[in-house]
């Protein structure tokens, strides 16, 4: 009966509705520690025209799947790749990293890994899941993977170098030019984790910050992976592995019988339309000159954020390369757990002594001047100032 079918969804919107006011959310800005932020209007309106879409059957939905290679081109395009590269949609940096350890695994039937301190914590599940072994790279005093220590670390079982271009904690970048010319001497695969700072780099590049290159540029780079959920402003989940091989994508495929391809790449079977729309349709939207403006936008914050965080007396761990601020705290969870008690929401890196702050496109310099009145005295009242 229509009546009772009304109730009906009254009250189950009302139960979404009760869960949802318990979530932080990102249009309150009370949010400083993610690496995700609001996704861009359009990405919304993109994604639940595709709702229902799936490309791990993409003879279904070739619309979709033109939009993916769409998608795919433009990030080869930004990361100047080779005509042989290709990419392959991810459900973030986690699935990008695991997928790119699976190709360099399979192409070189070793199973060491050698990365950074700073690597994030998805090498340990690549570890677990593919019996990999992780050899990790101490950081030099600029918190970056050490060159000199690398070296004597290859041994024959390598299977790949991995280098972090916007680190989780500080948003630092590895040395790749250098990593490039030493894997290419020694025949190694390189991936680079460009989750967060794939969509900042570049358009870092073109405000003229001095960073290092970090894409197919270098002739060593084997794969990027690059998430449209942090700074490509989109929705979640979705990330991008740009191969500079296309070739090796058959590494990771196999044959998938009862669907209409004959074969099928990568982790997962069903794979949602909706976030590859979304992500699209900002890049169509926003192009180059859009994303420079925002990481202009998110800079400027940092560099405001940076200036008020001294001006209280607190100091940063060291000049910020992007948009992501570590600042000195003796007690760092606590602190944490001080200010979520007063709804602000940061991150605690107790190993670096530090929290660690991330301008996203929602924060503006109007959050910061709240979030400092906030932090002075929440530090005050816990002996951190
Ligand atoms: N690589 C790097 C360099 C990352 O920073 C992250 C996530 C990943 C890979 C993994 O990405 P996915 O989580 O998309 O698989 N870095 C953030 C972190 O761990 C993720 C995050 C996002 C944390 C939003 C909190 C949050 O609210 O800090």
């Amino acid at each position: 009966m229509p009546s009772q079918h009304n109730q009906k969804m009254k009250d189950v919107f009302k139960e979404l509705d009760i869960a949802r006011t318990k979530d932080f959310t990102f249009s309150n800005s009370h949010i400083l520690g993610s690496m995700c932020t609001a996704p861009h209007p359009i990405a919304k309106k993109a994604y639940l025209k595709f709702l229902e879409t799936n490309l791990g059957d993409p003879e279904l939905f070739p619309g979709t799947k033109e939009l993916e290679t769409r998608f795919i081109q433009f990030l080869l395009t930004l990361f100047h790749a080779p005509k042989t590269a290709t990419g392959h949609i991810v459900s973030g940096g986690t699935e990008g990293n695991i997928t790119a350890m699976w190709i360099a695994k399979e192409l070189s039937r070793k199973n060491k890994i050698i990365v950074p301190e700073s690597a994030h914590f998805s090498f340990a599940k690549i570890a677990s899941i593919m019996n990999m072994k992780l050899c990790l790279i101490p950081l030099t005093s600029e918190y970056i993977m050490d060159i000199k220590k690398i070296r004597k670390n290859i041994t024959k079982n390598t299977a790949a170098v991995v280098a972090v271009a916007g680190s989780t904690e500080l948003g630092t970048i590895d040395p790749i030019p250098e990593l490039s010319d030493l894997c290419n001497d020694e025949h190694l695969f390189l991936h680079v984790d460009a989750a967060f700072g794939g969509f900042v780099i570049p358009f870092l590049h073109e405000l003229g910050y001095q960073v290092p290159d970090f894409d197919f540029k270098l002739q060593g780079v084997s794969t990027i992976c690059v998430d449209s959920h942090k700074m490509g402003w989109s929705a979640i989940p979705m990330g991008t592995l740009c191969i500079r091989e296309n070739h090796w994508l058959e590494e990771i495929s196999v044959k998938s019988p009862c669907i209409s391809s004959k074969t099928q790449a990568g982790i997962l079977g069903t794979r949602p339309g909706g976030p590859i729309a979304a992500a699209y349709a900002v890049t169509k939207y926003l192009e180059y000159d859009g994303y420079t403006k925002l990481v202009k936008r998110c800079m400027q914050t940092t560099q405001y954020m940076e200036k008020q965080i001294t001006t209280i007396g607190l100091s940063v761990i060291q000049q910020p390369t992007m948009n992501v601020l570590g600042v000195r705290i003796k007690n760092p969870t606590r602190l944490v757990n001080a200010l979520s008690q007063k709804g602000w929401r940061v991150n605690a890196v107790d190993h670096l002594s530090c929290i660690r702050l991330v301008m996203m496109p929602h924060v503006t310099k109007k959050i910061v001047d709240d979030f400092i009145l906030v932090l002075k005295k929440t530090c005050e009242e816990n002996g951190e100032l």
